[in-house]
């Protein structure tokens, strides 16, 4: 289409607002147990991004590669569980965008201050591409980047506001995305930063 959202990706404004108080207590509840964390990739950079995990698995990242795991590597114990209505969020965002019984296992916390960006990227390390991505935007807004399943495939933008949630299935689940540098500013709730949750199947 020469207009319109891409396949794969429905963009739900504002889906997560209602439950603002209890995501943001969830997000605390997990930080205390797992803190927020700058990984290093495999090349050697440090994330200009912090990161934590709950659920099952949680991803990480070092000099032997990103995978999946059920350990947070900073404790050696479980990651924390999933908060009922982080799960139950993610289910209804994922059925409003075509995709029922979503069933994820893996929820990874993103977190940026200004400045902080992630450089375009496929997410590869799940089992099943079948599966979405949902992700849920809080705090500062950020300029998304997404292109298309080859690294050099032209870019679209997108500007991902405080609540909104995106579900990203289909031919947009292997697409090459990325987050330009967050701009400072203060956010009511959140201050100088934004967090992203992602929800997904990963075993
Ligand atoms: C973020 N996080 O805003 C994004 C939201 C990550 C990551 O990219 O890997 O932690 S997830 C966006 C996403 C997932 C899967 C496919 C596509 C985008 N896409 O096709 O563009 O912190
Ligand atoms: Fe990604």
């Amino acid at each position: 289409p020469l207009f319109g959202p891409p396949p794969g990706l429905t963009l739900l404004q504002g889906f997560a607002l209602p439950q603002e108080d209890a995501l943001l207590a969830g997000i605390e509840q997990v930080a205390q147990a797992a803190p927020f964390r700058h990984m290093v990739t495999p090349g050697g950079f440090t994330m200009s991004v912090a990161l934590t995990n709950c659920g099952t698995y949680g991803w990480v990242s070092d000099r032997r590669g990103y995978r999946y795991q059920s350990q947070d590597p900073e404790t050696g114990h479980t990651w924390p569980a999933m908060p009922a209505v982080f799960m139950d969020l993610a289910r209804r965002a994922a059925a409003a965008g075509g995709f029922e019984d979503f069933s994820p296992d893996a929820c990874l916390i993103n977190r940026y201050a200004p400045g902080s960006k992630l450089s375009l990227h496929q997410d590869k390390n799940e089992a099943d591409f079948s599966a979405p991505i949902v992700s849920v935007s809080l705090g500062l807004p950020a300029t998304f980047l997404f292109g298309g399943l080859e690294r050099t495939d032209p870019q679209d933008r997108v500007q991902l506001h405080h609540g909104d949630i995106a579900v990203w299935g289909g031919k947009a689940r292997l697409a090459y995305h990325g987050v330009m540098p967050l701009k400072d500013g203060q956010h009511p709730r959140l201050g100088a930063y934004r967090i992203n949750m992602t929800f997904r199947r990963a075993a």
